[in-house]
């Protein structure tokens, strides 16, 4: 009896952990400032088992941090402020020079290569459940 309870407990534990909405990150970097430069860059791609949105990026490295789209129109660089970014289930997303980035805002000191950046990454799935995932990313 007292193992078939031990069994239960474990399926169940393993059931609620595929459950999560692990979102695996990779290619994760932050760009180093150039001299003068008071804003940062961080890059990294996204793969989400299931539909999920990053709406919220934190770090103690900058005041705030904002989830940016880029585009060119006519060969201006736009850049635009985005509320989430959506994942889709199994498809990676990629924040790449160019593109989708995270961008550092009021710096508390600059980033200097070699160096790492902690990030707090929140994201909501589709039922709206939320799950926070802390990364460490290289500075270079
Ligand atoms: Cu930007």
């Amino acid at each position: 009896m007292k193992n078939t309870f031990r069994i239960i407990v474990c399926l169940l534990f393993l059931a609620e952990a595929n459950a999560r909405a692990e979102v695996m990150v990779s290619d994760a970097w932050v760009r180093a400032n150039a001299p003068g430069q008071s804003v940062g860059a961080a890059y990294m791609t996204l793969k989400s088992a299931q539909e999920s949105q990053l709406f919220h990026v934190d770090s103690p490295a900058a005041g705030s941090v904002e989830i940016h789209s880029m585009s060119m129109t006519n060969g201006i660089m736009k850049m635009r402020s985005l509320e989430t970014l959506p994942l889709q289930a199994g498809k990676a997303e990629k924040l790449a020079p160019g593109g989708f980035h995270l961008m550092l805002f009021d710096l508390k000191k600059p980033l200097k290569a070699g160096e790492k950046a902690t990030f707090t990454l929140c994201f909501k799935d589709k039922m709206g459940k939320i799950t926070q995932q802390d990364v460490i990313l290289p500075i270079k």
